[in-house]
């Protein structure tokens, strides 16, 4: 057993950070401010090759593992978490299609969205199938050579930028969640429209929307993987999804305790800094505790997923740990701020309604429950 990163690792690592210090701090309480989405800030992640982690070379990609996702995504989420959701939801795309695409799909579309600068989506999630992911009732009917859309997706990230986007629709309606099938739509389909940007609580640069399907027809040939297949690619895009929303949940946290480390060295009260009070150096003790403890669950989920092993069970507890930890972890750090964390000039409270999300995207935290449950009770 060796807990150690490689040179190589380690090196990511620094220019992850670096690049988070340089190119996405700055910016973070603006986008925040605005709800913009930060594409010269995509566009350099793009031009650094952290598009294209976990795909390989000759299909565009970086090259590199689930562990180097963990890596970037979690320097980057330190300084602002909405720029790593960002990254981390858009490699979902390459990953379904490394997985389940053809070999025609791998060499159009993995350039594109590793090293050529388009955005990619997922989309799953339905107003009345959210937690119940089988309950989609978007249709992808065949007509001929093309499949005819119908139907609203919702709560899609990143779905308003992106120039790929993968549908999980039922090509067969009667067979419920064994008719589900998933199917690419380019932007500018005809029929294919984006619906409600949503305000939200957290990670605002981040954007959310509805997209909407009207007769929206794309050729046979975008289907990715099998007719009926759809739900079973869903859950095991998720399983490695979820993962990625661990380092999220994770790098919110480390930056939240970074913050407050630096905070009560400076702050003086009583005449000491605030170091010299213990109740609050307990606070560092619990959320170092922790933060740690969510670091080697994370690392551990994404090792299995790197080396081709089940990681089901072990991807929701790295998510459910990791996320119920940036909560913690942001809930003392902002205390710890005490009035200066509540006001915007400190990135405190960005980072509390940022963390909360992590405890529901890519699944809630009760939904990882019944996945662990079922996989320890069998
Ligand atoms: N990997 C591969 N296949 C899986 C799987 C996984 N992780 N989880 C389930 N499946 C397969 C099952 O094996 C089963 O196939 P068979 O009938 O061939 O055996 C099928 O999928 C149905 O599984 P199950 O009976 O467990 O489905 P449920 O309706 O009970 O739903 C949960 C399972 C609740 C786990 C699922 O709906 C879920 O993850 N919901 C949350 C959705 C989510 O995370 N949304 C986030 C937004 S995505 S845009």
């Amino acid at each position: 057993m060796d807990f150690k990163f490689t040179d190589a690792q380690l090196m990511l690592q620094k220019v992850a950070r670096e690049f988070a210090e340089n190119e996405v701090g700055p910016i973070a309480a603006e986008i925040d401010a605005t709800g913009r989405f930060p594409r010269e800030t995509f566009d350099k992640m793009v031009k650094i090759g952290f598009t294209g982690i976990g795909t390989p070379v000759e299909y565009g990609g970086s090259g590199g593992n689930d562990i180097d996702k963990v890596i970037v995504v979690s320097e980057i989420a330190k300084k602002c978490g909405a720029t790593a959701a960002i990254l981390s939801i858009h490699t979902i795309f390459a990953q379904v299609i490394q997985k389940f695409g053809n070999e025609e799909q791998k060499q159009k579309y993995l350039p594109q969205v590793t090293s050529g600068g388009c955005l990619g989506a997922f989309a799953l999630t339905e107003p009345n199938a959210g937690s119940d992911a089988a309950a989609a009732k978007t249709t992808a009917i065949l007509d001929g050579d093309e499949y005819v859309l119908n139907g609203t997706k919702c709560f899609i990230s990143g779905g308003g930028q992106a120039q790929h986007l993968l549908i999980f629709a039922l090509t067969d309606p009667s067979k419920g969640l064994k008719g589900l099938s998933c199917i690419l739509v380019e932007k500018g389909t005809p029929g294919f429209t984006i619906g409600k940007i949503e305000e939200k609580m957290g990670i605002h640069g981040s954007e959310t929307v509805e997209l909407i399907f009207d007769n929206c027809r794309v050729p046979k040939e975008n289907l990715v993987g099998k007719e009926g297949k759809g739900f079973m690619m869903a859950m095991t895009a998720l399983d490695g999804a979820r993962i990625g929303v661990a380092a999220q949940a994770l790098g919110i946290a480390e930056g939240a305790l970074e913050e407050s480390v630096k905070y009560m060295k400076e702050r003086v009260q009583f005449g000491k800094p605030l170091t010299a009070l213990q109740g609050l150096t307990w606070y560092i003790s619990d959320m170092a505790t922790k933060i740690e403890a969510a670091r080697w669950l994370v690392y551990y989920a994404a090792h299995l997923k790197a080396t081709g092993q089940n990681h089901n069970k072990e991807a929701a507890m790295a998510k459910i740990n990791a996320a119920e930890t940036a909560r913690f972890v942001t809930n003392l750090a902002l205390q710890i701020h005490g009035g200066y964390g509540y006001m915007k000039d400190y990135p405190l409270e960005r980072m509390y309604r940022d963390a909360k999300i992590t405890e529901i995207y890519e699944g809630t935290s009760e939904i990882h429950k019944l996945v662990i449950s079922r996989a320890v009770l069998g």
